[in-house]
């Protein structure tokens, strides 16, 4: 399928082997999902680095945050209360584990294609146990002079929205979980709309409702409230099984333009696009009846998991949109798109 992405030829951007491991005895397994913002001139990511130890033919191995430091957990291939059929979770015991720990590493650049570790910058970690599991997808929104981080935080409790500001990327303060389990993707207007903060969330039910897109509002970005379901899974498309929130909607002149992925039942992520009201972000307006990105290159359909497009992180220049995004769980990519191109592919018409 054709898509409205024009990929940078420079892809991947980044891969694994391009950093080094947190700590001796890891590997890194997959770069993804970057966060983007702008700071003192540079385009910054925010990316997410998945580790493990080096894995062995008789046994699975994860790291796992205590209160410690790290630790390894080692389970034989062949133990009967082992479910190891996807490659990001398995189920031991009853219980769920992710097969890597993700921490959040900041790299910058001049050009936005060329990206290298900051020195004197740290790299950000889960912190206590609702983290243990890791810290994964962050989205930046600038709000004034304060960064807001939103992130996915994993632990045994579940998988929840953790929070944590920063003026100087050097010194963060932890904001905790802003919306417990089980929720993820979320992403913060960055600019209030009739004196109220929004932003975008993903929970998910199980048994009853879906795994859609919700808005929320706040009197001051850290509690949230008035929750509203407005963009949900579509059957039979290629948006059935999943759908959340890319980064912070960007501004246009027909209203509040937001990216987002959506997963159909073989878990192919693509991107679409949809529309929110101007003074009131709750009220969808259209939507992409088509996808606007779908994996097609190699470093997109094969990797840790394939057949992924996932972004939570862009730079606006006038009509130029530059995505970043992870690539089949593996790479950190780029991508230009004409935002008038996805305004004009909305369809205003029969949009949740
Ligand atoms: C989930 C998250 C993402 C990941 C996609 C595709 O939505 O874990 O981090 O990129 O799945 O695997």
């Amino acid at each position: 399928m054709k898509d409205l992405a024009k990929r940078l030829i420079q892809n991947p951007l980044l891969r694994p082997a391009d950093l080094k491991p947190s700590l001796t005895g890891l590997e890194i397994t997959c770069l993804l999902n970057p966060g983007v913002f702008t700071f003192e001139g540079r385009t910054w990511l925010l990316v997410r680095v998945a580790e493990r130890p080096a894995q062995q033919e008789t046994h699975i191995s994860f790291p796992l945050l205590s209160s410690t430091g790290i630790q390894i957990m080692e389970i034989e291939v062949n133990h009967p209360e082992l479910i190891a059929i996807d490659p990001r979770v398995i189920n031991y015991k009853g219980l769920d584990y992710l097969t890597t720990l993700s921490h959040l590493r900041l790299l910058c650049s001049d050009d936005g294609i060329n990206f290298h570790e900051a020195e004197g910058y740290p790299l950000l970690q889960g912190e206590n146990n609702q983290e243990s599991f890791g810290i994964e997808d962050c989205r930046v929104a600038l709000i004034d002079d304060l960064y807001y981080l939103t992130y996915t935080a994993v632990s045994e409790n579940g998988v929840a929205v953790g929070m944590r500001t920063t003026k100087d990327w050097k010194n963060f303060r932890s904001e905790g979980i802003i919306i417990p389990p089980h929720n993820k993707d979320c992403a913060i207007f960055e600019e209030k709309v009739n004196g109220k903060f929004y932003a975008l969330h993903r929970p998910s039910s199980v048994d009853l409702g879906g795994n859609f897109i919700w808005i929320a509002e706040s009197p001051d970005g850290f509690h949230w409230g008035k929750h509203q379901c407005i963009i949900k899974t579509r059957k039979d498309k290629w948006d059935s099984k999943r759908v959340g929130a890319g980064a912070a909607p960007i501004k246009t002149a027909k209203g509040w333009l937001e990216i987002y992925h959506g997963a159909n039942a073989e878990h192919r992520y693509c991107l679409g696009a949809f529309l929110m009201d101007l003074n009131d972000p709750s009220k969808v307006l259209a939507r992409t009846d088509d996808p606007i990105m779908v994996p097609t290159e190699d470093y997109e359909l094969s990797g840790f998991f394939g057949k992924v497009v996932f972004t939570n992180g862009h730079v606006v220049k006038g009509d130029e949109l530059t995505i970043y995004y992870g690539a089949a769980d593996e790479f950190v990519c780029a991508a230009q798109f004409s935002i008038e191109e996805i305004l004009s592919s909305l369809i205003y018409a029969d949009v949740t």
